[in-house]
């Protein structure tokens, strides 16, 4: 294909748009000759190109490190005769043949970098000499003889064809082959010879050893012949995405490996059979389905099949290299296939699953509300080498791609199994597996959530690799609805990933994608795409008619061989398999899988009960105190800094008073009594991992778990140093969604480790939702996933406006049922203390919302003492401390929180002796029993309150109610005290927040406002 030059209008070259030209490709410099400096060192336009565009580069970004006569040249406008000299050469324009015979080796100093017009390799510029301006102008004679002329008239040709050859690489994949159906590819208008100003005789003229100096020998090769080979490399049916990687080592290595060929050896006949035999199974299984249980929904994977035989390559390729688990997040298309083909369920449990009595609609056959069966998960072992790979599918929700930080947080989790407490995580272990729909991924925002934490310290798990299952669909929707970008691909390449899209019918292709994939990951630990380009044979769900809305396509689908019959034609042509054996294997696969449906009818169904609970003895520790020494030597440690750590004095005046201070009675807050409760865990050998935004200072800046040397910034960690289990403690990305599925997938996979997250304030945990219904609230009984995951969100009303003040509670109480969670609002650091020990401690595990302070982390009343932490446990109910005489308790104010403080500490508490205040600390499990108790007390009650602060349709207040109700005895009146119901949590202006809480707490208290003088 031909393309004309592209005409431009250029932007002034300045040197700041330099710098953008610089960075943003090979092409970008053509923009960029409006203005003409031509300099008149021939040499210095061509061969010398590669690595004046460097230090061009170099001087764009950091003019200091280059040497004042390459700065010279740049200042004075040499530039710009470089960028025209290295891509346009002036001959071009006047379209002059080359007159002379191309035979001329090139100087030595082309043989190093003049291949490219890429930017060198990161150590290359090492390996120059320091000032290549001086030797190259050594090379030129003063009196040119006529060699050097034909050499200097050589060049600029040599220049071209570099160019070409980088155009190639960088876009090559637009001229691949990727579309099974066919679609023209769009092409590049780098990709023509005319647009360097080139030719297929000028190119068929060079030696190719004059340009392409990697890869071995090229003998008397042309460039013409180079390209040719280099265009089947990067134009076939795979389509290589790398030009947006910034990291040359990077580039370079990917260069190298795809040029090679190595990820793409040559399958023996008998490799080639057992592929087709397992692309017929992948295929044989659903067309099985499709004519057996016609219209059921089973989200066939038809057109991507190649998948099946993907996955059991990467298997055994993680297996090759030392892996023992390899974990797997897909939504559900083509997953009943991987369930049986990847994971081992047997075709007997699947059938049962369509077979079974009580299938209704793609219900899986469990009471009540499991999951459908294509959410399930499963695990499977495969051997390789004579290991075992563990092969894990996570469940996942219908909701795409919020699997995937889950799987990531779980790999992340595996990765650190049987490892020494101060280990980074064993990346080559574990290796995670996301199947992304071409839809989702360019649309859902997790995607990209979950792409940026890949490199963070915190969340690092050496590389996922990323499969887009693309169908180019998305229900009924086209690509060209769906997103913005060429590819489904392209939001992959913001964060520098390899992307790779790959023919799905071209089955030998996609191994061989898979083989680079993972020998990428193996090299850089790294993120790596590969976008797997197929179609999807029937409608979204098989039950859809597609014609409705994408006639056309379906036309050419319905015609379209399966890549069975596409590859068993080759391997026929080839002489590896005839047509007999074709149809045999085709056959005992139906065949098998008829006498295992006959099977499965004629035996009695299984039903399946909900998600057992654990086989283990609940463990539910009556004390989680801990004792003074234990606590003295947390206390220590954490004020014992090395030598030569200075911590900032400011900080420093606060907590290096606790070692001097400690005894039984000292008093205690929030922050110190978190660290003792972490420092407590650590000793008994319990891990913690711990993150949110800001979570290693703390959003109030009360926590210092991290502190920072004030002259170097070193980082010191004191409860890590801290003999012990291990202690994560990282400040999240800016997300909440991603962050909160990652510790999810973490806390499920992790069965001992203490696992939280902190909200900046809990308003921001709603941009999580999906994570909280559909994982954390409902896993268990969705799935059977345990997990001990805590959030703590700071909540409370404070004059601080309708944001940060709420974190919903009543939307986690609304979510409890079957003692699915724990919902906590404590109100003093030892309850606090008492309740995340008791959160570890206890098994079988649950996840657990709390409710934390913000304003309480220094309010002099919510303290308590060291010795508070040396016995007891976490107190569903906090009775009143005031009470003279329970006789006299004639109303009972319950409330849970901050709220508390508030009604205990107005002006006109002390004149009311008839009443008590009560704090309900636990919200979920309902503490029925402490609440019975409670009541029990007060022989004399006549009215008992709810009180709140929250808006009357937020808060407790409607969860509470009714429980309330039936552990009050029905002879005492329930009322409540809560703000009137709001569409918008608090209020803005500080004296509305004053008024309407002054409201709330007389009307607990049972008092009219006075009124104003
Ligand atoms: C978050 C979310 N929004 C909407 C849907 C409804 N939905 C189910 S499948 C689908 C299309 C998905 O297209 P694609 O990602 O290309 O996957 P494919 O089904 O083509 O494999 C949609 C919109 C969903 N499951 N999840
Ligand atoms: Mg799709």
């Amino acid at each position: 294909m031909i393309q004309a030059r592209p005409t431009h209008t250029n932007p002034p070259c300045t040197k700041e748009n330099a710098v953008l030209y610089a960075s943003a490709g090979a092409e970008t410099p053509l923009h960029c000759l409006g203005h003409r400096t031509v300099t008149d060192d021939t040499l210095f336009d061509s061969l010398n190109a590669a690595y004046a565009q460097a230090m061009f580069e170099e001087y764009a970004r950091n003019p200091e490190a280059l040497s004042p006569e390459w700065c010279k040249l740049f200042e004075n406008g040499g530039s710009l005769a470089m960028a025209e000299g290295l891509f346009v050469p002036e001959q071009m324009d006047t379209g002059r043949p080359l007159d002379e015979p191309v035979a001329a080796p090139a100087p030595p100093v082309a043989q190093t970098w003049a291949a490219t017009t890429a930017p060198a390799p990161a150590d290359l510029p090492a390996a120059l000499p320091p000032k290549p301006l001086t030797p190259v102008a050594a090379l030129i004679p003063s009196q040119l003889d006529s060699d050097s002329q034909a050499l200097l008239r050589l060049l600029p040709a040599v220049s071209r064809a570099a160019a070409l050859i980088q155009a190639f690489r960088d876009h090559g994949h637009r001229l691949a082959a990727v579309d099974p159906l066919g679609s023209e590819p769009p092409g590049h208008p780098q990709l023509s010879p005319a647009f360097f100003g080139t030719s297929q005789e000028e190119l068929g003229a060079l030696p190719a050893s004059l340009v392409l100096t990697e890869n071995g020998d090229h003998g008397d090769r042309s460039v013409a012949d180079a390209l040719k080979d280099l265009g089947e490399v990067y134009a076939g049916s795979i389509g290589y995405e790398f030009e947006h990687l910034d990291d040359h080592v990077t580039v370079n290595w990917l260069w190298q490996q795809v040029e090679a060929g190595s990820h793409l050896p040559e399958l023996t006949a008998s490799d080639r059979r057992a592929l087709l035999q397992r692309i017929s199974e992948t295929e044989g299984l659903e067309q099985f389905l499709h004519r057996t249980y016609l219209g059921q929904k089973r989200f066939s994977i038809e057109g991507n099949d190649m998948l099946v035989p993907m996955l059991d390559l990467l298997i055994e390729e993680v297996g090759r290299s030392g892996g023992h688990d390899v974990v797997l997040g897909m939504a559900h298309r083509g997953r009943l296939n991987v369930l049986t083909h990847t994971l081992g369920l047997s075709y007997g449990e699947l059938l049962s699953e369509f077979e079974g009595p009580s299938f209704k609609g793609g219900q899986l056959d469990v009471a009540g509300t499991g999951d459908v069966k294509y959410h399930h998960g499963a695990r499977g072992t495969r051997r390789v080498n004579g290991a075992d790979v563990r092969v894990t599918l996570a469940p996942n929700p219908s909701h795409l791609e919020f699997v995937n930080p889950v799987v990531i947080g779980m790999a992340r989790a595996l990765q650190f199994e049987n490892l020494d407490e101060g280990a980074e995580p064993d990346f080559d272990s574990v290796v995670p597996v996301l199947m992304h729909g071409d839809a989702a991924f360019a649309a859902e925002g997790v995607v990209a959530e979950t792409l940026n934490m890949a490199r963070l310290h915190g969340y690092n798990v050496g590389g996922t690799i990323h499969v887009i299952v693309n169908n180019q669909v998305g229900f009924t929707t086209d690509p060209r609805d769906g997103r913005s970008t060429h590819y489904s691909s392209d939001l992959a390449k913001g964060y520098g990933i390899p992307i790779i899209h790959v023919n799905a019918d071209d089955p030998e292709a996609c191994l061989g994608a898979i083989r680079l994939a993972m020998a990428f990951r193996r090299e850089f630990h790294d993120d790596f795409v590969i976008d797997l380009v197929g179609y999807r044979r029937h409608g979204h769900n098989e039950g859809d008619e597609p014609a409705y809305t994408q006639p056309v396509k379906y036309r050419k689908i319905t015609a379209h061989q399966t890549v069975q019959e596409l590859y068993s034609a080759r391997l026929i042509d080839e002489g590896a398999i005839n047509d007999a054996q074709v149809a045999d294997m085709r056959a005992a696969i139906i065949d098998q899988l008829r006498e295992v449906q006959d099977n499965v009818r004629k035996s009695d169904p299984v039903v399946d009960d909900e998600p057992d609970e654990k086989q283990e003895v609940p463990v539910v520790p009556e004390s989680t105190g801990v004792a003074l020494e234990v606590l003295e030597r947390i206390n220590k440690a954490t004020v014992d800094l090395p030598d030569s750590f200075t911590p900032h004095p400011k900080l420093w005046r606060q907590l290096g008073r606790r070692e001097s201070d400690f005894s039984p009675n000292r008093t205690i807050d929030w922050g110190y009594a978190e660290t003792l409760a972490f420092g407590s865990l650590l000793l008994e050998d319990i891990p913690i991992r711990f993150t949110g935004q800001d979570v290693q200072r703390g959003t109030f800046s009360h926590r210092h778990v991290v502190l920072h040397d004030s002259k170097n910034g070193d980082e010191f960690v004191p409860l890590a140093a801290m003999a012990g289990a291990r202690l994560e403690v990282h400040n999240s990305p800016l997300s909440e969604t991603a962050v909160i599925g990652f510790e999810y997938g973490y806390s499920v996979a992790a069965d001992n480790d203490v696992v939280l997250w902190e909200a900046q304030f809990g308003d921001f945990v709603n941009v999580a939702q999906v994570m909280i219904d559909q994982f954390l609230s409902s896993g268990l009984t969705k799935w059977g996933q345990y997990s001990r995951l805590t959030l703590l969100l700071p909540h409370g009303h404070e004059g601080q406006g309708p944001e940060h003040s709420s974190a919903r509670l009543e939307r986690f109480l609304q979510l409890c049922a079957e003692d699915n969670m724990r919902v906590t609002y404590p109100t003093t650091p030892a309850q606090y203390f008492h309740m995340l020990r008791r959160q570890a401690l206890r098994r079988p595990e649950r996840p657990m919302i709390v409710m934390t302070p913000k304003s309480l982390l220094r309010h002099p009343k919510a303290t308590s003492t060291m010795s508070e932490l040396t016995e007891g446990g976490f107190k569903h109910v906090l009775d009143d401390p005031t009470t003279e005489s329970l006789d006299q308790i004639t109303r009972l104010v319950l409330c849970s929180g901050k709220v508390y403080y508030d009604i205990q500490g107005h002006s006109r508490r002390a004149g009311l002796p008839h009443v008590a205040v009560a704090r309900v600390e636990l919200l979920y499990p309902f503490p029925t029993e402490a609440l019975t108790a409670l009541l029990g007390r007060f022989p004399n009650l006549k009215e008992v309150v709810w009180a709140q602060e929250e808006p009357r349709n937020m808060g407790g207040l409607t969860f509470v109610g009714p429980r309330l109700r039936a552990v009050v005895p029905r002879k005492i009146p329930l009322a409540y005290a809560a703000r009137p119901e709001r569409a918008s949590p608090a209020e803005g202006r500080a004296s509305n927040h004053a008024a309407a809480q002054e409201a709330v707490i007389l009307e607990a208290l049972g008092i009219e406002a006075e009124d104003a003088e």
